[in-house]
C-alpha cells in the first residue's frame, strides 16, 4: 500500500511543479539530407521477462519480478504479471523472422539469469535454459543477424534475493560465476555483450525506492551498497571476458546506462549547476567510476554522501569507498557506452530539505519536472518528446567521457496500442533526425542506435498497458499474433535508406497534440489509479 501513496505523491508532485518552460523549439535539427555513416548499425532491443514468458517451465525458478508480483498483484497497473508475455520462450522463431524483416544488423536480447541457474549459484547449470538460448542465437545467425546479450536485466534470481541479492558483497562472484557460464556457451556466437542494464533503476529505484523489485524502500542506505557491489561486478565480468574469452572469440563488451537530459529550468548561473549536478550524480554515478580518466565515484556525489552523513550523525558516510586498487580494477571496463535514452527533465536546485531522509534525492538536494506543454500524449506519462535532448545528452556524454563510442541501446515511444501508430512514427523520426545531427554537427561519437522494442511485452509496473513495440502483440490470442506497425515499416525504411523519409518535417509535433486520434479517454484518469487503489 505505501507505494502507491508514494506514486500518487510523485504524480502530485510533478504536475504541481511545473516548471515554466522557455524552450519554444523542440526538434533535433533543420530539415536535411544527413545520412547514417556506413559503418553504423541499427539494431532492436528486448529483455527477458518482458517477452519469454514460461516463468517456471524446463526447470526455470522465480526471478524477484516474478516473486514481487506474484506476492504483491497490486503492484502493476492492469493486475497482469508476465507469466506468459509475448510467449517468446515458444515464439522465439518468428521474432528472429521479425527482426529480420526489419532488415537490421543486431538484436539485443536478454538471458533469464533463474532460466541458466535455477539455484542462482553455479553447481547447477540448466540445460534445458542453455539449449533456449542457444536456439534463438542459431536462428538469428541463419538470417545473418548479430546477437547481443543483455547478462543482467533485472531479473535477479529470487534464491539470490533471499540472503541480500545486490546488497550481498558475494554477488560479485555469484553474478562472475553467472556471466562465466554465458560466456562459456555462447561467446563463440554473440559478438556484443552487455554486463548490466539501467543500473541506476536496479539500485536506486529497486533497493532505495519500491518503483522496481525488489521494492525495498532501504533509502539513503541500499541503493549504495547495491550500486557499490554491482560495479564491482561489471569490472570482474569486463576482466574475465578480456582475459579469457577475448582472444579466442572477440567481441565488445560494455553496460547500458540509462539517462534522461537534464536541461536548466531557467537560464541561470544556480539551475544550469543544477542541471550539471543532475547528470554527475546519476548517469555519472555509474559512468564515472568506469568510463571517466580518473575513476571513481564523480567527486559531487562523494562530497555531498559525506557531507549529509556526518549532519545526520552516522559514524561513517552513508557512500562506501573504493580502495585506490578498486578505482583502478574499475576504471576503463568497457569497450562502449550503452545508453538507454527516453526524455528529458528541468532542474532546479532544492530551497530545503527534498525527498526522504535519508535518501539519494535527499542527498543531491536538486528538484526534477517537466513541463506540461511538453508534446507526449504518451501512455508512459513521464516520456516527453524533447528531440533536441538526446542531441544535448550526445554531446555531453561525448565530450565529459573521452570520445567513447556511444550505442544508444534503446531509445522509443509508448501508446495505448493499435498498428497506425503516428506518435511512434513520429517520435522516431524526431529522434533519429536529432541522432543525425549529433553525428553531422555536433561530432558525437554514436556507432550504433537500436529501437526499444521489437514488440510489445510486459512493461513493469504499467503491465501491458504501454506498449512500445513496432510489432503489434496481440496478448488475447492464443499464439500471440504479431503484427507490423506502421512504426515497424517507418524504422525498416530508415534502415534501408539510412537516412529519414523525403517527406519528413522536423517542425510537426501534431502527432502528440491532443487532436490526435491516438488520444486515450482514459488519460486523466491515470493519476487517480494509485487512489483507485487505496480504496479498493
Ligand atoms: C527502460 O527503462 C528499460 O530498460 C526497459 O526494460 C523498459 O521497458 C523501457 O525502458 C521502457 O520503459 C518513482 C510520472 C520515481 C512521472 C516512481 C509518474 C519516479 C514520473 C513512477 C511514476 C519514471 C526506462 C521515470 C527507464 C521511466 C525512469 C523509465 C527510468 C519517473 C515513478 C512516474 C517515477 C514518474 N523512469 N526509465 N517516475
Amino acid at each position: 500500500m505505501k507505494m502507491y501513496k508514494y506514486l500518487t505523491f510523485i504524480t502530485v508532485l510533478v504536475l504541481v511543479c511545473n516548471g515554466s518552460a522557455d524552450i519554444l523549439n523542440f526538434s533535433g535539427g533543420d530539415k536535411s539530407n544527413y545520412t547514417f555513416p556506413k559503418e553504423f548499425f541499427f539494431g532492436v532491443s528486448t529483455a527477458a521477462i518482458q517477452i519469454e514468458g514460461a516463468w517456471n517451465e524446463d526447470g526455470k525458478t522465480e526471478s524477484i519480478w516474478d516473486h514481487l508480483i506474484h506476492t504483491n498483484p497490486d503492484f502493476v497497473r492492469d493486475r497482469s504479471n508476465p507469466d506468459v508475455a509475448a510467449d517468446s520462450y515458444h515464439l522465439y522463431k518468428r521474432d528472429a523472422e521479425m527482426v529480420h524483416e526489419l532488415g537490421v544488423d543486431i538484436y539485443r536480447f536478454s538471458i533469464s539469469w533463474p532460466r541458466i541457474l535455477p539455484t542462482g549459484l553455479a553447481n547447477e547449470v540448466n540445460p534445458l535454459g542453455i539449449l533456449y538460448y542457444k536456439n534463438l542465437i542459431n536462428e538469428l545467425v541463419k538470417y545473418n543477424i548479430t546477437p547481443m546479450v543483455t547478462i543482467y536485466h533485472w531479473d535477479l534470481p529470487q534464491k539470490l534475493q533471499d540472503i541480500g541479492g545486490w546488497t550481498n558483497a558475494h554477488i560479485v562472484d555469484y553474478y562472475t560465476d553467472y556471466a562465466n557460464v554465458l560466456f562459456a556457451n555462447f561467446a563463440d556466437k554473440v559478438k556484443y555483450w552487455v554486463t548490466f542494464n539501467e543500473p541506476m533503476q536496479t539500485c536506486l529505484e529497486g533497493y532505495g525506492g519500491t518503483y522496481r523489485a525488489p521494492a525495498l524502500d532501504r533509502h539513503g542506505i541500499a541503493e549504495y551498497l547495491c550500486t557499490h557491489n554491482l560495479l564491482k561486478a561489471h569490472a570482474s565480468a569486463y576482466h574475465l571476458f578480456d582475459q579469457q574469452y577475448r582472444p579466442t572469440y572477440g567481441g565488445k563488451i560494455g553496460m547500458s546506462l540509462d539517462s534522461n537530459w537534464a536541461e536548466p529550468k531557467a537560464n541561470t548561473s544556480k539551475d544550469k549547476a543544477a542541471a550539471e549536478l543532475y547528470l554527475q550524480t546519476h548517469v555519472g554515478w555509474y559512468a564515472h567510476p568506469v568510463y571517466s580518466a580518473e575513476g571513481n565515484y564523480p567527486p559531487d556525489l562523494i562530497r555531498l554522501v559525506d557531507e549529509k552523513s556526518r549532519q545526520q550523525n552516522y559514524t561513517r558516510s552513508r557512500l562506501p569507498k573504493f580502495s585506490p586498487e578498486e578505482v583502478v580494477y574499475i576504471r576503463g571496463t568497457a569497450d562502449f557506452f550503452g545508453l538507454n535514452h527516453y526524455t528529458t527533465y528541468m532542474l532546479s536546485m532544492a530551497d530545503g530539505e527534498v525527498g526522504k531522509i535519508p535518501s539519494h534525492e535527499n542527498d543531491i538536494g536538486i528538484v526534477r519536472v517537466q513541463d506540461a506543454s511538453w508534446p507526449s500524449m504518451s501512455s508512459s506519462s513521464w516520456l516527453k518528446v524533447v528531440p533536441f535532448g538526446f542531441r544535448r545528452l550526445l554531446r555531453w556524454i561525448t565530450k565529459e567521457y573521452n570520445n567513447v563510442p556511444i550505442i544508444v541501446t534503446e531509445n522509443g515511444y509508448a501508446d495505448f496500442s493499435g498498428v497506425h501508430d503516428d506518435a511512434r512514427v513520429s517520435y522516431y523520426s524526431h529522434y533519429l533526425n536529432a541522432l543525425l545531427h549529433a553525428i553531422h554537427e555536433d561530432n558525437s561519437s554514436v556507432i550504433g542506435y537500436f529501437a526499444w522494442s521489437l514488440m510489445d511485452n510486459f512493461e513493469w509496473d504499467d503491465g501491458y498497458v504501454s506498449r512500445f513495440g513496432l510489432y503489434l502483440v496481440d496478448f488475447k490470442s492464443p499464439n500471440k499474433t504479431r503484427t507490423a506497425k506502421d512504426s515497424a515499416r517507418l524504422y525498416a525504411s530508415v534502415v534501408s535508406s539510412r537516412g529519414l523519409p523525403a517527406d519528413y518535417d522536423p517542425e510537426d509535433f501534431t502527432a502528440f497534440s491532443a487532436a490526435s486520434k491516438l488520444v486515450p479517454t482514459v488519460l486523466p484518469v491515470l493519476p487517480l489509479l494509485p487512489l483507485y487503489r487505496l480504496i479498493l
